[in-house]
């Protein structure tokens, strides 16, 4: 059988996340309209016919201004160096611009195999992509395009067999129940920053850190107990989070647990606190303690 890792590269917001989960069939990653949702790396597997394919997904590229974004960048390159298969990411419905261009090539030089991506056709003109592709090509990135619509699911089978063909033979990586390397717990805290960033303006959601404290299975029913520490960076922030009478803060937790719900297929009692932590995100033993282990130490 083909079995291998595949890196899901490409600029923030390109549509990573949903491209993942879409192949994985499970929610493995968080999605939202903002940049730096996605700020580890986090395997999805996928299992078919003859083949395991074992995605990495990782943050964006983007404008680097805090130790948090510099560590999720070079989480983001040190993941495509050491793959089967580059597969690029690219939201077709913006067009194809020179950074783009810039960023494939660099993506090209690690000597890798590559494919491209081309997502979110639902939402363009069908007769854009030949000629981007065509552009593509044009500008030495010499590898197939392949159109899709992670949203719509539409052509993803062509994808899962252009990435087949490109993998080495081999034996599974991962055992066939396993989806995803990240705990349900992991994923819970996940879900929580989502719908801040979901509800959330600028730069509230990006100095938010998601602390689970307790996540249990009661013993008697389908239930669990999720207590977690919302951390933000500022007491401005912690007040519009909270919002007037606590109404923001409460349609937040809402949100949050039908997520989780739908997530553990089970009730949840939520439990969150906002909590402020001066400037976290430049702070080496904080970003540890919330997570955010620095890729290079
Ligand atoms: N219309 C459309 N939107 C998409 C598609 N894929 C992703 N998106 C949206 O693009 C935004 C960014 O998606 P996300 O997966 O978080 O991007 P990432 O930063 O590259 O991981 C979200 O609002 C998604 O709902 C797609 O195929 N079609
Ligand atoms: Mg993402």
């Amino acid at each position: 059988m083909k079995a291998g890792f595949v890196a899901v590269v490409g600029r923030a917001n390109a549509g990573k996340s949903t491209l993942v989960n879409a192949l994985v069939g499970e929610k493995v990653a968080i999605v939202s309209p903002k940049p730096q949702t996605t700020r580890d790396r986090i395997l999805g597997v996928y299992n078919g016919e003859g083949v395991q394919i074992a995605y990495v997904d990782t943050p964006g590229i983007y404008k680097s201004r805090t130790e948090l974004s510099d560590r999720m960048m070079r989480t983001a390159e040190n993941s495509a160096k050491d793959v089967d298969l580059i597969l690029f990411v690219h939201d077709g419905h913006k067009g194809v611009s020179d950074a783009d261009l810039a960023l494939m090539r660099r993506y090209r030089s690690f000597g890798v195999p590559m494919l491209v991506a081309y997502t979110k056709t639902d939402i363009m003109p069908e007769e854009n992509i030949p000629a981007d592709a065509a552009r593509l090509f044009e500008e030495g990135i010499d590898c197939d395009v392949v159109p899709v619509s992670a949203r719509r699911g539409k052509n993803l089978r062509k994808l899962v067999a252009a990435i087949t063909e490109k993998l080495p033979e081999g034996e599974p990586l991962f055992p066939e129940d396993v989806l995803s390397d990240k705990s349900e717990k992991f994923m819970i805290g996940e879900i929580m920053r989502e719908k801040i960033l979901l509800r959330y303006d600028k730069e509230i959601p990006h100095g938010v850190a998601i602390l689970v404290n307790t996540f249990r299975k009661r013993e008697e029913g389908n239930l669990y107990d999720v207590d977690l520490d919302i951390i933000c960076e500022k007491a401005n922030h912690k007040a519009i989070l909270i919002g007037r009478q606590g109404r923001a803060l409460k349609e937040t937790l809402a949100d949050a647990r039908r997520g989780m719900e739908a997530f553990l297929g089970a009730k949840v009692f939520l439990t969150a606190y906002v909590k402020v932590k001066d400037d976290w995100r430049d702070k080496a033993n904080l970003l540890r303690e919330y997570g955010y282990d620095d890729p290079q130490g």
